[in-house]
C-alpha cells in the first residue's frame, strides 16, 4: 500500500516530529552527543519505519523482516527514538543513552538493542554488510530488502565506493542505499575536505538507478523509496539532500554540529520548540 496518501504523510510528519523530540530528550539526557547527523535523517527514518519496512516490532528478529544498516552508526540515537516510539522497546529507555550498562550505546550494536540489524560506526563498513544481507536474503529466496544508510562524509572511505561497484554487477535490486548528503563531515564541510560533486550522477554512472531529493521533506522521500521498491533491474541510491540539524534551527545553526554538548538553555529552549512542533502536527489537517 502506497504511504503518499495525505492522512498517511499526516501521520509520518508528526511520527518524524516525535523522532525528533525523542532524539533531543535523549541526547539532552546524556548533555552531549551526535546531534547533527542524527536529526538529518529524522525523516528518512520516519517514512522506513512508519510504514514502508516489512517489520514487527514484537518480533525483532522475524527472519522475513526488512533490514537497516544504519552504517554511519553515531546517528543511532534517532533510530533509537524510532525503534522506541514503534514499541520495540520502551520509551524511557531513551534517557539511559550512552550510560554505563546501556543497552542503547552511543553507536548501533545489534546484540545489545531489540530491532538493531547490523553493528555499526566504523564508517565504511556497514555498506559492505548491507550487501551482504541483501545477498543472504536473495540466496534464501526471500522477498524481504535491505535499507542502508550512510553519510557523505563516511564516502571518504574507499570501501564504500568498493560496494558501489559491487551492487549494481549482481543486480541487488533488494538493496536500497540512501545517503545523507548535508554536505558536513565531523570537522568542516565535504566540499572542502572531499568534494563529492554531482553524487546522484557518480552512482547513475556506476550503475545505479538513482534519485536525489528532499531528504527532510516526507512525501519526497516516500515517493523514492517506494519507486525503489518497484525496481527489477537495479539498486537504487537515493541521495537525500539534507541540512545538518534539521528541523531544530538552534542546533542546525551551530557551524560545526557534529558532536555538541546539548545542555543548558540550548537543551531548554530546543526541546520546547520542539514540543510545541509535535502539538502542533498532532492537530494538524491532513
Ligand atoms: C572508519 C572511521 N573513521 C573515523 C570515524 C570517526 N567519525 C565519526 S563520525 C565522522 C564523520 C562522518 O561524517 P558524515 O558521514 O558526513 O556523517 P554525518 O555528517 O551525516 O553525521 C567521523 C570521521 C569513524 N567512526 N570511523
Amino acid at each position: 500500500m502506497s504511504m503518499l496518501d495525505p492522512v498517511t504523510l499526516k501521520q509520518v510528519r508528526s511520527f518524524a516530529a516525535q523522532i525528533r523530540l525523542e532524539t533531543l530528550k535523549e541526547v539532552g539526557a546524556r548533555g552531549f552527543g551526535h546531534l547533527g547527523g542524527a536529526l538529518s535523517i529524522v525523516e528518512a527514518l520516519a517514512v522506513l519505519y512508519g510504514g514502508l519496512m516489512r517489520i514487527d516490532p514484537h518480533n525483532p528478529q522475524w527472519p522475513e523482516r526488512d533490514k537497516l544498516v544504519m552504517s554511519k552508526g553515531h546517528a543511532g540515537p534517532a533510530l533509537y527514538a524510532a525503534l522506541a516510539l514503534k514499541g520495540y522497546f520502551p520509551l524511557d529507555w531513551l534517557s539511559t543513552l550512552n550510560q554505563p550498562g546501556t543497552r542503547l550505546p552511543s553507536h548501533c550494536d545489534r546484540k545489545l538493542t531489540p530491532g538493531i540489524d547490523m553493528t555499526t560506526g566504523s564508517l565504511g563498513q556497514g555498506v559492505s554488510t548491507a550487501i551482504g544481507l541483501a545477498l543472504a536474503q536473495r540466496m534464501d529466496g526471500m522477498s524481504s530488502r535491505t535499507y542502508l544508510i550512510t553519510g557523505d562524509g563516511e564516502l571518504n572511505e574507499g570501501q564504500t565506493w568498493e560496494g558501489a561497484l559491487f551492487a549494481p554487477q549482481h543486480k541487488l535490486t533488494n538493496l536500497t542505499w540512501l545517503v545523507d548528503y548535508n554536505h558536513k563531515q565531523l570537522d568542516g564541510d565535504t566540499e572542502e575536505i572531499l568534494d563529492l560533486g554531482d553524487l546522484e550522477a557518480k552512482f547513475r554512472a556506476f550503475g545505479w538507478a538513482t534519485a536525489a531529493v528532499n531528504g527532510n521533506e516526507v512525501e519526497a522521500v516516500a515517493q523514492a523509496l517506494e519507486a525503489a521498491q518497484r525496481e527489477t533491474a537495479k539498486p537504487w541510491c537515493i541521495v537525500l539532500n539534507t541540512v545538518k540539524g534539521a528541523g531544530v534551527p538552534l542546533v542546525a545553526d551551530i557551524a560545526l554540529n557534529h558532536h555538541i554538548v546539548f545542555e543548558g538553555e540550548l537543551r531548554t529552549k530546543a526541546i520546547a520548540t520542539m514540543e510545541q512542533a509535535v502539538a502542533a502536527l498532532e492537530g494538524a489537517q491532513p
